[in-house]
């Protein structure tokens, strides 16, 4: 992974040097607004720094150090645990990386119990530690080599049992807030990697935060850059929220953007579906057409031409319900070639992790899409988020966290979510 900063007038000045430098497929980590001091600042602008990281090709570590690393952390869980905990027997001939890893996430699994138990004073300081992340990023992304400096004296074995405690405290936070066990031993494993080269805790934070970012990756949003009108599709189950982002998404655009939005529904299941997007609609003053079968769409779009975007509301449907879900597919690809659409996916972070992952298959039959979550604000566990990230491989675009529209409703942000899983405020 390159970690790099840049600077710009604006945010998305910085952005873009980034961009330069390192790339279209850079991440942002964080955004940092520079408030000029001194006397005259009050006349003079902020600057904006952006930290961006691009991954490179994993590396390939020999099966030697892979082991080793192995061994290591299973030392490391001997030294402060309260329990003698079995060692797995390990393999006189080197492991492969991946069986490595494997042992160790067994071993992690098996021994979760095992890492609640702590006392709750050094609890409190790591947890303190978690709250504090952005500022240890920083001073982390700012003098790594200078900090190590200035504690030449911490020793090693003190160090190592700092590491633990903060692994064990990471390894329930990641748990409390929901994230799958499978995706929390694929990041401890990750830790691992670092935490076996006697880094300090600072430094495993910072590093766990840049790759639960990268695994986020950027959000894009509606893509406004191709050819007019873009239609854009919003499916999902009943309830999650459509009709209301819909309305959202449309005054943002309409009022921050200027752009011309139109409204186009095909939810005539119900009658208060139609009448609740009319009221937006007029509200908006924005022309709202209402179809009543996939053959109608391409009409219903061609009397729309001449707007930005034209926002499709859909009729949801119960993951286990069949036929609407052939009527929702019909209806997307009978988009005509001749117009460019997008498909968003929109599922409510109250749902159920079990139920989140049969919806995201049954809506990958249909099409590509990309996720909308909503709903952030009745819910205070956020791991659904990345779980269903990681499964469904689609970009996280849109949040939403309560009922007002516009308000309510943010570009995803990947750094605020991951301080948010890691137990940040
Ligand atoms: N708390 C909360 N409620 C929301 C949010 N988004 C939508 N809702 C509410 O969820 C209910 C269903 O929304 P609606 O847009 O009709 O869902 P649809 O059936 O998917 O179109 C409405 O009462 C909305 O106000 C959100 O982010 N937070
Ligand atoms: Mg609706």
């Amino acid at each position: 992974m390159t970690i790099k900063k840049f600077q710009g007038k604006s945010r998305e000045e910085a952005i873009e040097k980034a961009k330069e430098d390192l790339g279209d497929d850079v991440v942002v980590m964080n955004v940092k607004e520079i408030r000029p001091r001194g006397l005259f600042s009050s006349f003079k602008k902020s600057t904006f720094e952006v930290t961006a990281a691009i991954e490179e090709k994993a590396s390939s570590i020999d099966s030697g150090t892979a082991l080793r690393n192995v061994q290591r952390m299973h030392e490391s869980i001997n030294m402060v645990a309260n329990d003698p905990i079995p060692i797995p027997p390990v393999a006189k001939e080197p492991l492969d990386q991946s069986r490595a890893e494997q042992s160790a996430i067994e071993f992690l699994k098996r021994n979760a119990s095992l890492l609640k138990q702590d006392d709750s004073e050094e609890r409190e300081r790591i947890e303190e530690k978690l709250e504090n992340l952005q500022s240890i990023l920083e001073k982390q992304l700012a003098s790594e080599r200078k900090a190590e400096e200035e504690k030449p004296f911490v020793k090693a074995e003190e160090k190592k049992k700092d590491n633990f405690s903060f692994l064990k405290v990471l390894y329930e936070t990641l748990v409390d807030n929901e994230v799958d066990e499978k995706y929390v031993n694929q990041i401890m494993d990750e830790v691992e990697k670092v935490n076996g080269k006697g880094s300090s805790v600072d430094h495993i934070l910072s590093n766990v935060y840049q790759k639960m970012i990268l695994k986020f990756g950027q959000p894009h949003g509606i893509d406004l850059s191709g050819k007019k009108p873009k239609i854009v599709f919003f499916v999902g189950p009943t309830g999650v929220g459509k009709t209301t982002t819909i309305a959202k998404i449309a005054s943002k655009l309409k009022v921050e953007q200027g752009r011309k939005i139109a409204f186009l529904t095909a939810d005539t299941y119900r009658i208060a579906a139609a009448e609740q997007l009319c009221t937006y609609a007029n509200i908006l003053d924005t022309p709202l057409t209402i179809i009543y079968s996939a053959e109608e769409l391409n009409q219903g779009i061609e009397q729309l031409e001449n707007f930005d975007v034209i926002l499709v509301d859909t009729a949801g449907f119960s993951h286990k319900s069949p036929n609407q879900k052939e009527d929702t597919g019909k209806l997307i690809q009978s988009v005509d070639k001749r117009y460019s659409s997008e498909v968003y996916l929109v599922l409510s972070a109250t749902t159920k992790y079990k139920d989140l992952i049969e919806i995201t298959d049954v809506y990958k039959d249909i099409s590509d899409y990309k996720i909308i979550f909503t709903k952030l604000d009745e819910t205070t566990t956020y791991g659904n988020i990345l779980n269903i990230k990681l499964y469904s491989q689609a970009e996280v675009s849109y949040v939403t966290d309560g009922q007002n529209v516009p308000d309510d409703i943010e570009l995803f942000n990947s750094q605020k979510m991951v301080k948010r899983l890691l137990g940040g405020s």
